[in-house]
């Protein structure tokens, strides 16, 4: 049977038995990053980047209910930068400034607008976000946007990868809990197609609970240029994840819920769910013949079972699949069987025929090897070999796409190449570029979802542990420990010859239009700031540059209840030069990038003398670079 290959894994058993860590590391063949020199698997690529060494990949990686996206370098699996999307920011003003409240609250929907506002509130300040993806061209990243899920108010956001800023947030109408997520992987994204999770009812307005029959799961497609609902399609069961093949004709998603069940015994009642083919060309062209009903907006087109439409396939599959992941060799997609011990292998080019010839939906299935308990997700080399996380039984398994093939139809042979543990419980994995058609099998990454014993304890809530794979050879060796916190679903891996980041702002970035247009109409040029404020009835605008370590105002004067909105604009230029605003007992700070202009608005209901500060430390003289506002006391 299968090869156990654990020599790679830091087992801690034998760490306890070998006592002295550091002989147990000299003699074991496994590196840490920990070591002094360049640390190597024994012929793979070097995992240990010295100071000052530039990583070779951008790992963006997911943070669930955090609700921002980090940046990663790998395989240093040092934490380069946070980007916040759903979440709240204390460093940033992500959330506070004028700026980032407008992508936060310009894509809600009415009732969603009418709720937040019941609460005292413009926007969400919680998300839970799972799926970051990259834009694809050809086949493969492009370096224009990251596209990501929200999992807990149903939203789709999209990163610019030239400033790495989140630029659009859109909350999607009829669907509910919006979890897996993909671009379009040719000819360009295009579309990018989200998962409606939680079925509920079609129109849910307090009348319909204990009737399934009422409740449905959608599926959207995202035109990801402008960030608006292209379409929607009914399914039958609900969606968990999707993925989407190289030739822009279908996208897959698993249902673990085909039972349509309320509680989890309904949920895992039957022996099999099912994955949805949805044919793009076929929704496209039924949208256009109007065999659709328009619902909050959307053109909504009924793609369930009983319909028996063109728009989809339903293909029986073993208990509650999760994963779907396309292979790089452009024909394979793999759903994973998380009860089921098995993968099942799509082969896309025989999936033509269950529309055109109505062929038995199995009919398109190749493989479906057993590989250990608990699938959930794979990953790719480019080479034909595929890598499974195994949740339940803690590892990693390497095996082979065409031996699976081979076996399924009455080969002897073993597709399962070697296993290495992780540690412990992994969910997704990512593979160097393996969600594109150039996967080079460098690196995996397993996202653990249990750390118990191989960090320091922290009390009861642990890190996750994500480890860095050495994937170069058969015998794959887990290089590198690394803690997150709450909670990477998934991750990918881009090269870095792919993303190119600007250093500093372009002046007329669209980020600060309203600004821009703001200063406009009050005659102020951004780069020159006011000398005094602009009153506009109780409405007053303060515009102040910033260089390093001055604010182009040492004080202004405002009165008491007045509107107050702050205009910084950074006049730096160099590589680095962050300034912040940061207004003492006001609760007010945010981040002004070298070139870039933010503002934020607050009521000025404080009299007296009030510090405001640079919060980014850009100068020796950083902390004398500060002014004071004073706020008249209304007349009593
Ligand atoms: S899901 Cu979390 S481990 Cu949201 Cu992609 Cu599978
Ligand atoms: Cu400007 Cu610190």
């Amino acid at each position: 049977m299968s090869k156990l290959d654990q020599k790679g894994g830091l087992n801690r058993r034998d760490l306890m038995a070998a006592g002295a860590t550091g002989a147990l590391l000299a003699g074991s063949g496994a590196t840490l990053t920990l070591t002094g020199g360049a640390a190597r698997a024994a012929d793979g690529p070097a995992a240990h980047l010295s100071p000052g060494e530039l990583d070779e990949y951008y790992g963006f990686w997911s943070s669930g209910q955090t609700g921002e996206v980090r940046i990663l370098g790998v395989p240093s699996m040092r934490e380069l930068m946070r980007i916040p999307v759903f979440n709240r920011c204390s460093a940033t003003g992500w959330g506070q400034t004028n700026e980032s409240k407008k992508i936060l609250t310009e894509g809600l929907l009415p009732g969603t607008k009418a709720y937040l506002a019941a609460q005292g509130m413009e926007t969400y300040d919680n998300g839970d976000l799972h799926h970051p993806h990259m834009s694809f061209t050809d086949g493969t990243y492009d370096g224009r946007y990251l596209f990501m899920n929200d999992k807990a108010n149903t939203r789709v956001a999209r990163v610019r990868c030239d400033v790495m800023k989140c630029d659009k947030i859109i909350e999607i109408p009829n669907a509910h809990d919006i979890h897996g997520m993909r671009p379009q992987k040719f000819p360009r994204t295009g579309y990018v197609f989200a998962n409606g999770e939680h079925e509920a009812p079609l129109v849910n307005d307090g009348k319909v609970l204990d009737d399934p029959s009422q409740y449905v799961n959608i599926f959207s497609a995202i035109d990801g240029d402008t960030m608006e609902v292209a379409w929607q399609v009914i399914v039958s069961g609900n969606l968990d994840n999707t993925d989407c093949d190289y030739q822009g004709k279908y996208a897959f998603s698993t249902s673990y819920n085909s039972e349509m069940g309320m509680n989890l015994a309904e949920m895992t009642a039957s022996e099999t769910d099912h994955v949805v083919v949805f044919n793009i060309k076929e929704i496209e062209a039924g949208i256009a013949a109007g065999d659709f009903q328009e619902l909050n907006g959307v053109k909504v087109i009924d793609g369930r079972k009983e319909k028996n439409k063109n728009y989809t396939r339903y293909i029986p599959i073993p208990n509650s699949p999760h994963g779907v992941n396309t292979a790089p060799d452009k024909k394979h997609v793999v759903i994973n069987g998380k009860l089921s011990p098995t993968v099942s292998v799509i082969d896309v080019t025989k999936v033509d025929a269950l529309f055109a010839d109505n062929a038995d939906p199995r009919s398109c299935i190749v493989a479906e090897p057993e590989l250990g308990l608990g699938p959930l997700h794979t990953a790719y080399d480019g080479k034909g070999n595929a890598f499974t996380t195994l949740f339940l039984d803690s590892q990693v398994v390497k095996w082979n796409i065409d031996k699976a093939i081979r076996k399924f139809a009455g080969e002897d042979v073993d597709p399962i190449i070697s296993k290495v543990d992780v540690h412990y419980q992994p969910g997704h994995n990512s593979t160097s570029m393996g969600e594109t058609a150039e996967a080079d099998g460098k690196w995996l990454i397993s996202m653990n979802k249990f750390s118990k014993d191989r960090f320091l304890n922290v009390g009861p809530l642990k890190p996750e542990c994500e480890q860095l794979i050495d994937i170069a050879s058969d015998d794959m060796k887990v290089v590198h420990d690394g803690a997150t916190f709450a909670e990477p679903h998934d991750s990918i891996l881009v090269h870095r010859s792919k993303v190119n980041p600007a250093v500093v702002w372009d002046r007329n970035d669209p980020m600060w239009e309203d600004a821009r247009k703001q200063a406009a109409a009050d005659g102020v040029d951004l780069e020159e700031g006011a000398e005094e404020p602009i009153r506009d009835g109780n409405k007053v605008r303060i515009y102040m540059t910033s260089t390093a370590p001055t604010f182009s105002l040492e004080k202004f004067t405002v009165k008491q209840g007045d509107e107050v909105t702050v205009y910084v604009t950074n006049l730096d230029d160099i590589d680095d030069l962050t300034h912040g605003f940061c207004l003492a007992n006001f609760g007010i700070a945010m981040e002004i990038g070298p070139q870039a202009t933010a503002s934020v608005t607050f009521v000025a209901e404080r009299p007296g003398v009030h510090w405001y500060y640079c919060q980014w430390f850009c100068h020796a003289l950083h902390m004398e670079m500060r002014g004071r506002m004073f706020v008249e006391p209304r007349a009593s």
